[in-house]
């Protein structure tokens, strides 16, 4: 029986937000080099393992690429230098203050981190209160507003041209479009211009290139930049077809996205491609087994796909669904080989939803060991709190408190927030423990107290409160995680600061923090993001990691990532969470739900 073919889906569009997308050039090599600028001359490789993990263009113009052998790059160029890219904390960092300067421009907060080297931003409501400034008799001489308060605060432009490059390359005829999609196109160029500004910004101020997609959406964002890199912009130019069309004829999305791989499109993992090949070539893809693992080696492109007859969101929810996907899948896929994705640009986040701090051992096995270890990582996280949850009073406030205490050197600060809760957490090595022996998921297990009120005092020294913190709260978490005196053997211990609780709610330090009022004070706040040869306070003291049993590098820089920025469950009290399946539990299932892990 032969159903009628279903009718053409309407396109869901919407086109009026304005979105950047940063990709950091050659990111973890740029971090070196804006340390040791003399760097920038060379070619810079930075291994993690035996792999080049990046390289500056530098050694890319010599042959050197990303995921390389250390060994074959050096064959290509004897003259690589070579930095060792293990300790992510300079990078951390980098990333932190990076944002911090975009974040700094936004007026409503939507400023998103992607890993480390990335960044969205939706500057809709900028554009839309520039289009209203405009003079459209003179676009020429325009002047860009950079702050809702303060019309001094921006920079001249020519609002009549594109900044950076357009895609198409030959689409500069904007006589041919209709009034809307005219209107978009004088979004997009205003989004260029201020994409060309922040581009700028980061490099004079930081000393960091990146490569930007101007466009409506994350996706088309993200997609567009890879045009031209690196230290460039690449603007997507309408006609884009609007929501309710269903004539894609005259349509720059379209064509620009119908000639990408399936594979490149953020969104589209391994397994679905996997599926989507075999679907539209009929068979099963060929999947390769070298490095790059699990690849289709047929490539078939988002046009092939999209004009495969009789595909549609239905077909693909068949397709792709089964156990595992998410419900939906078809549509959400259909979408984005329509270059329609509606998922907003996340809302920035000042403060960290924790600071966890730990090391790994190769023995830690007495209680005497274990206080000193407590020293040491209480050290970094008491250090790492003042970092990330202290900020100077406001300028206002300052001259306030010194003309009132005119006596006083002692620097303002104030707390951002507060960690309600410390968590202290191990991971006791399989074996040492007959009760956890066959419990091959080393897993973690972790106690939770109030955090002590005085780890907040900004008067007393650092080391008495580590001193108070390890006795008062850490030792007794311990016992209580490790009643035994001995027979336990730990190869990982974490301390962390959780539950936090924000307590600029008045406005400051959350969303809308004034850019002006950063203007006025720009060279102060720069001088902390600068980066000079001075050592990183917490990166002499953090602990190093480095043990049998620590994830790959890639995983842990996303582990790294996502402990700081997202949520954590655990958080809610003595929780267990299995490393295998990340199943959390109470302590008591533990020892069972391992046994259930062993039997496979
Ligand atoms: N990275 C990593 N392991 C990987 C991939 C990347 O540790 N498997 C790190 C090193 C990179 C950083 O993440 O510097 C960002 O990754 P990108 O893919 O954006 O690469 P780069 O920024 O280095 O180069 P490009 O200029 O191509 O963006
Ligand atoms: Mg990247
Ligand atoms: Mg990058």
């Amino acid at each position: 029986m032969h159903l009628p073919p279903p009718p053409p889906r309407p396109i869901k569009r919407q086109l009026d937000a304005t979105i950047l997308h940063f990709d950091y050039d050659c990111f973890y090599a740029s971090v070196f080099e804006a340390e040791t600028p003399t760097l920038r001359a060379l070619p810079l490789a930075v291994q993690q393992k035996q792999i080049v993990v990046t390289c500056n263009y530098e050694a890319r113009r010599r042959g050197l690429h990303k995921l390389q052998l250390i060994r074959e790059a050096r064959n290509i160029c004897p003259d690589v230098v070579i930095v060792l890219g293990e300790d992510l904390t300079r990078f951390r960092n980098a990333s932190k203050q990076l944002y911090s300067l975009l974040r700094a421009y936004s007026w409503n907060g939507k400023v998103e981190r992607l890993g480390m080297d990335e960044v969205f931003m939706d500057i809709s409501d900028i554009v839309e209160h520039n289009v209203g400034l405009l003079n459209h008799q003179d676009l020429g001489n325009s002047y860009f507003c950079l702050s809702k308060d303060d019309p001094t605060v921006g920079f001249t432009f020519d609002a009549s041209t594109v900044a950076g490059y357009g895609y198409p390359e030959a689409s500069n005829d904007k006589q041919c479009l209709d009034a809307q999609q005219h209107a978009l196109h004088l979004r997009l160029r205003l989004g260029s211009h201020l994409a060309q500004h922040l581009r700028r910004q980061l490099d004079t101020q930081m000393g960091y290139t990146c490569t930007v997609g101007v466009s409506t959406n994350k996706l088309l964002a993200k997609l567009a930049g890879n045009l031209h890199k690196p230290n460039a912009q690449t603007t997507l130019l309408p006609p884009y077809a609007y929501a309710g069309d269903t004539n894609t004829d005259v349509d720059n999305v379209t064509s620009f996205i119908d000639a990408h791989e399936i594979r490149k499109i953020p969104g589209i993992g391994c397994k679905i491609t996997e599926k989507l090949a075999a679907h539209v070539l009929g068979k099963t893809p060929e999947i390769e087994t070298g490095l790059n693992y699990g690849a289709t080696q047929e490539k078939i492109t988002v046009g092939e796909a999209r004009l495969h007859p009789g595909l549609s969101a239905e077909v693909l929810e068949r397709v792709l669904g089964g156990p595992g996907t998410h419900r939906g899948i078809g549509h959400r896929i259909w979408d984005l080989l329509h270059g329609c994705d509606d998922t907003e640009v996340g809302q920035a986040r000042e403060i960290p939803r924790q600071i966890s701090i730990e090391d790994s051992y190769k023995r830690l096995d007495t209680i005497e060991k274990v206080v000193k270890e407590l020293r040491m990582l209480s050290t970094s996280l008491i250090k790492r709190m003042h970092l990330d949850l202290l900020e100077d009073n406001d300028e206002e406030e300052r001259n306030e408190q010194s003309n009132k205490d005119a006596q006083s050197s002692v620097v303002r600060k104030r707390w951002l927030a507060y960690p309600k809760t410390i968590r202290l957490s191990t991971r006791p090595r399989p074996g040492a423990n007959p009760d956890i022996s066959r419990n091959r998921s080393f897993a973690r297990i972790s106690r939770s107290t109030a955090m002590p009120s005085f780890v907040f005092s900004l008067k007393d020294s650092l080391e008495a409160l580590t001193g108070r913190l390890v006795v008062e709260t850490l030792v007794p978490l311990f016992r209580t995680l490790h009643p035994e005196k001995t027979g336990w053997n730990l190869s990982l211990v974490n301390v962390a600061a959780t539950n936090m609780v924000d307590t600029a709610s008045e406005g400051k330090g959350a969303v809308g923090r004034d850019i002006s009022k950063m203007f006025r004070r720009q060279d102060d706040v720069l001088k902390q993001w600068r980066v000079e040869d001075v050592p990183d306070p917490v990166a002499q003291d953090e602990p190093k990691r480095g043990s049998e049993d620590f994830p790959t590098n890639s995983q842990q820089s996303r582990e790294d990532d996502e402990m700081e920025w997202i949520s954590d469950e655990e958080n809610q009290g003595n929780a267990y969470r299995c490393e295998e399946c990340g199943a959390l539990m109470p302590v008591f299932a533990m020892v069972a739900h391992g046994r259930w892990h062993a039997h496979g």
